[in-house]
């Protein structure tokens, strides 16, 4: 029988799917009668359930005169050290590498000091790797850092090749999906819900994201900008972030203000994309793209461009279409292709939420489970 865990998880509270999967890890774990300790500077944005198995550690920052740059790493190193401490932790599961993975690569060597030795797992979530990974400024510690770890997860089979392919990494990397709780989706359309935002005959695209650079936010526009010029449709804009203003400035000139909704930072997407027909993902990097199976869990086709994981995710003519990055044209023809023949549109709607269940919780969890099971039996050992 499995041994029951205390397990802390570091993650990023924010808006942005390493934050989503760590938290929903979190859930399912502590449902599963593990004691799960978050650690972040704030409370993540989908903590939001009562459970007696769930704690929150706040990382606070002092704001001291003498520091330009706040050291958030050493707080957080220090909440690590503390928490493992007298929580008594089996395990430190930090999800992104920086700054995650180093302060908890310093947390386990002062543990030690304490006779304490705690096993850490590693899951890189993408632009860690992708982003920031490239950048000579870090590069050096998150080699370290993914090399002093434990165990070291990926969240796509081609997360895990760019990351062997860039760093010099001496263990082995594993492979564990992103996932979802299929159970918390609905795939029948509110109909209610969907009147308030589109005439009977108007099609409903989607997009959600941060609105940073990396997600392309103005090929969104401009795909949809050519869209309704042959069929009817509005458009959802979900999130929020760097980009929202250059996007809403391009949606003026092209007079298309009235045609598209921005929402905002949503919490509870599940209920807007049960109302959408597309979904529209044209990011320039995406090491797996959660949204993307989020929306084929509510039964909606993906377009979405071929980089990083989005392969392992939207299957190419079957739950959608894959393009290019940049190649607005395919998209746009790929989006009619489905809006103009409803059987097609079915069929690839019936396809994205039958893909969408390999990536079920219950086919997940256990994954993880089996990686901190065999770290607490070694350590044991
Ligand atoms: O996509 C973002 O900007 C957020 C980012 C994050 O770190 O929270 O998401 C990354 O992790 C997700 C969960 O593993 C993946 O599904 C996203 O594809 C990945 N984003 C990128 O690679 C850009």
């Amino acid at each position: 029988m499995n041994k029951k865990l205390k397990i802390g998880i570091v993650c990023y509270p924010t808006y942005g799917g390493s934050g989503v999967v760590a938290t929903e890890l979190g859930i399912a774990l502590a449902e599963k009668g593990h004691e799960v300790h978050f650690i972040s500077y704030d409370q993540p944005f989908r903590l939001d359930i009562f459970s007696e198995k769930i704690y929150y550690h706040e990382v606070s920052v002092p704001d001291y005169p003498l520091f330009e740059y706040a050291p958030y790493e050493l707080n957080l190193t220090s909440k690590l050290v503390d928490v493992a401490l007298h929580e008594k932790l089996n395990i430190l599961h930090v999800h992104y590498a920086i700054p995650h993975a180093s302060a908890a690569v310093n947390a386990k060597q002062i543990l030690a000091t304490h006779g304490i030795d705690i096993p850490i797992v590693t899951t890189l979530h993408g632009t860690d790797i992708t982003l920031l990974g490239k950048d000579k400024s870090f590069k050096p510690v998150i080699e370290y850092a993914i090399n002093m770890s434990d165990t070291i997860t990926a969240v796509s089979e081609d997360l895990k090749s760019e990351t062997l392919e860039h760093f010099n990494i001496k263990n082995e990397i594993k492979s564990i999906p992103n996932f979802i709780d299929m159970s918390l989706y609905q795939q029948e359309d509110d109909m209610k819900l969907r009147n308030r935002f589109a005439k009977k005959e108007e099609f409903i695209l989607t997009h959600i994201s941060n609105f940073r650079k990396v997600k392309r936010v103005e090929d969104v526009i401009k795909i949809f900008n050519k869209v309704h010029k042959e069929v009817p449709a509005k458009l959802l804009m979900i999130g929020d972030g760097p980009e929202r203003l250059k996007v809403e400035q391009l949606c003026r000139k092209l007079g298309i203000c009235d045609k598209v909704k921005f929402l905002g930072k949503l919490k509870v997407i599940e209920k807007m994309l049960s109302i959408t027909d597309i979904f529209i993902l044209p990011s320039e990097r995406e090491s797996f793209g959660l949204v993307a199976l989020e929306a084929m869990a509510s039964k909606v086709a993906v377009i979405s461009t071929n980089t990083g994981g989005l392969p392992e995710v939207n299957i190419d003519g079957k739950t959608g279409y894959l393009s290019e990055v940049g190649d607005v044209n395919k998209m746009v023809s790929d989006t009619l292709s489905l809006l103009i023949d409803n059987e097609k549109l079915n069929a690839f709607k019936e396809n994205a939420l039958a893909h969408a269940h390999t990536f079920d919780l219950p086919n997940i969890l256990p994954q993880y489970e089996a990686v901190y099971q065999e770290l607490s039996c070694k350590m044991k050992s």
